[in-house]
């Protein structure tokens, strides 16, 4: 039984919706997200960081969120999800994939930071604008991709995965500008698949 080391509000979701459309049975582990359960010595024994998601399979552990998702889809999937290797749309879908923790979440991650996770008085302007400037930069090209299109590559796919997991955030976060309509419009249409529901409701 493939089981998910998993935290609300984090990208452990990703693994969840995925999951959840595949129609795949998964046991979950949930922790906390706080530093009592994901840097305890147990969750370290699984992630050297202590973080989320982990994934077992048996006697395989794996983690990175984008590794999760390649591996279920290779040994679980049966060929779903992701466009074969020689179609058309197979680069596409590789550029989006990788887009989400390439080039959005790095400043997603520093908005969180420099909003949420430091006390008021470490918190530092110049990074945060920063990161703001260089989110909004980024999903410029999302947007663009999205005209349209329902999904990201056609098709309703992983690298919807996984970028759609980071745009919903960076919405969450309010750096998708009003004028990036058809993104908005891809966040909503992927808010309301029952799959993500199920995945972001989860605690
Ligand atoms: N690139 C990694 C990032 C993992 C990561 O940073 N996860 C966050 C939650 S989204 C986490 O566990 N944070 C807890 C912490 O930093 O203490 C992935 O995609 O899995």
């Amino acid at each position: 039984m493939l089981r998910v080391h998993f935290a609300p509000n984090s990208r452990a979701g990703r693994i969840i919706w995925l999951l959840e459309e595949l129609e795949l049975p998964y046991e979950v582990n949930r922790l906390a997200f706080h530093p009592k359960d994901l840097k305890s010595d147990e969750h370290r024994a699984r992630h050297p960081l202590g973080r989320v998601p982990v994934l077992d399979d048996g006697d395989v552990r794996i983690y990175e969120s984008g590794a999760i998702v390649e591996y279920i889809l290779e040994r679980h999937g049966g060929g779903r999800l992701k466009p074969s290797v020689q179609s058309a749309e197979y680069p596409e879908y590789l550029q989006w994939f990788h887009y989400c923790e390439g080039m959005v979440m790095p400043p997603v991650n520093t908005i969180i930071v420099q909003t949420i996770l430091l006390a008021p008085e470490r918190r530092d302007e110049t990074a945060l604008g920063q990161a703001q400037r260089l989110l909004t930069k980024s999903l410029a090209p999302v947007d663009e991709a999205l005209v349209g299109r329902e999904c990201l590559i056609g098709d309703f796919s992983a690298a919807d995965v996984m970028l759609g997991h980071a745009c919903f955030m960076s919405n969450r976060l309010g750096c998708v500008p009003d004028d990036l309509v058809n993104l908005r419009a891809y966040v909503s249409r992927i808010a309301n698949r029952p799959g993500f529901q199920t995945a972001i409701q989860m605690q």
